[in-house]
């Protein structure tokens, strides 16, 4: 039985990763930190009672930031493959923790690559290292390829860059198979709900059944190139079934503005948006609602009116410095991997949006029931 240990394993790609190794018939480790409260929801549904025989899913208490920590569960696991997803991963909060963005995301991956070797684990254990279209930043050229200069523009970034290297540098110096995947952005129903997409699918959701009255964003115009985490996942997996260690990025190869973001997710609720103004004054006006489909959703529809703002920018959400454009190029994962994603994006907007707003009914049916949180202060 292959051997797998992955870091970041309550994130949204840990979840989607260990679902698909297990379902691949893998042992799965994972990594999670220890927390003061539950901080496993994304993986509660592959919890194995460690009393039972046939288990395959073990957490490991740890952090990228404790070598010895990272040392003693590389040796106690004996991986085959590592999955290093864990990072500080948000880009607006790297300028606010610049410090311990690197360490986590830059030395942590050092610790991992130095755990392997300093075991004599060079030859049995594959590493897949987390790299980002982040990398690519002020925009060199497009579309972005494996070729493409780097021009990282936050710390996370910056981070991500020695991380992207070091991998490398083990690869060549120790020939470890080390690869890194340079992934562009990915989302889906599990994705952190302070990222924009997941940002807007949840507002949405929540303007629509009047749980909610405006979104505020910040840079409307920013594009990316979004595919979804269940795709890219099996991405992580195909690249470490090659026969030799490379780099790969993986992309859907199309780009879509946060502005359209929003107006595909506002649609998909039957809602039609305006945006009108400019930069931070631009607001964006409801223009038309489709009752019919407001309706089939099992909406009521009754808190929105045409001419209603639902979006505004707010300045806080600007970043010192702007990735403006991310376009991948995914020929070489699509011939040497043979990848090919499933999902474009009207499908992960629809398939966002379809679990938001279940997840919304949920807290609009508690609150037309008189259910309110316990005040545990009072
Ligand atoms: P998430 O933010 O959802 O998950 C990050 C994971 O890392 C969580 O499990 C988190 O734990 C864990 N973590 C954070 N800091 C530490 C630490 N110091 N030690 C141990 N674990 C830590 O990220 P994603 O799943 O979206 O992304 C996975 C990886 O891929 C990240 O490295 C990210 O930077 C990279 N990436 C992501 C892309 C995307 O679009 N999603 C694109 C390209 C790269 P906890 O749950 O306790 O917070
Ligand atoms: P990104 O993702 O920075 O690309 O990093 P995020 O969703 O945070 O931002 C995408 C773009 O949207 C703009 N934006 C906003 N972003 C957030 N979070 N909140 C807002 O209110 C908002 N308004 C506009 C941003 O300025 C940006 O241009 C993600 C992370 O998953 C990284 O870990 C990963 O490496 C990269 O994707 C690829």
């Amino acid at each position: 039985m292959k051997v797998a240990l992955i870091t970041g394993v309550t994130g949204q790609d840990g979840a989607y990763l260990a679902e698909f190794l297990l379902k691949k018939g893998y042992f799965v480790h994972g990594i999670k930190r220890r927390a003061s409260s539950f901080n496993t929801d994304r993986i509660d549904h592959l919890y194995q009672d460690q009393h039972e025989s046939n288990v395959r899913f073990k957490l490991h208490y740890g952090d990228l930031t404790d070598s010895t920590n990272l040392i003693r569960i590389v040796q106690e696991v004996q991986p085959d493959e590592i999955y290093n997803l864990a990072a500080m991963s948000h880009v607006q909060v790297s300028f606010e923790m610049p410090e311990y963005t690197a360490n986590a995301d830059g030395l942590g991956t050092l610790r991992l690559l130095e755990a392997v070797r300093i075991l004599g684990l060079t030859e049995k254990t594959k590493i897949y290292q987390a790299s980002t279209s982040e990398l690519y930043g002020l925009v060199q050229a497009v579309p972005q390829s494996e070729t493409t200069p780097f021009y990282p523009r936050s710390p996370y970034a910056a981070a991500k860059m020695y991380a992207y290297w070091i991998t490398v540098n083990y690869r060549e110096a120790y020939q470890m198979f080390a690869c890194n995947g340079i992934l562009f952005n990915h989302e889906s129903p599990l994705r952190g709900e302070t990222f924009v997409t997941r940002k807007i699918t949840r507002a949405a959701c929540k303007i629509a059944l009047g749980l909610q009255h405006c979104l505020y964003l910040g840079n409307l115009s920013a594009q990316r190139d979004w595919g979804h985490a269940k795709d890219y996942i099996e991405a992580m997996w195909l690249i470490l079934q090659q026969e030799q260690a490379e780099d790969f990025v993986i992309a859907t190869g199309v780009t879509t503005t946060v502005r359209d973001f929003v107006r595909m997710s506002f649609a998909e609720l039957g809602i039609e948006i305006e945006f009108s103004g400019k930069d931070e004054h631009e607001k964006g006006v409801i223009i038309d609602i489709d009752e019919t489909v407001i309706r089939n959703l099992g909406l009521n529809g009754e808190f929105l009116k045409p001419g209603q703002t639902v979006v505004r920018v707010d300045a806080k959400y600007f970043r010192p410095t702007e990735v403006d454009l991310l376009l991948g190029d995914p020929t070489k994962s699509k011939t040497k991997l043979g990848w090919t994603p499933r999902y474009d994006l009207p499908l992960l907007v629809k398939d966002m949006i379809t679990s938001d707003l279940n997840l919304m009914k949920k807290d609009e049916y508690l609150k037309q029931g008189g259910y309110k949180t316990l005040n545990y202060f009072e």
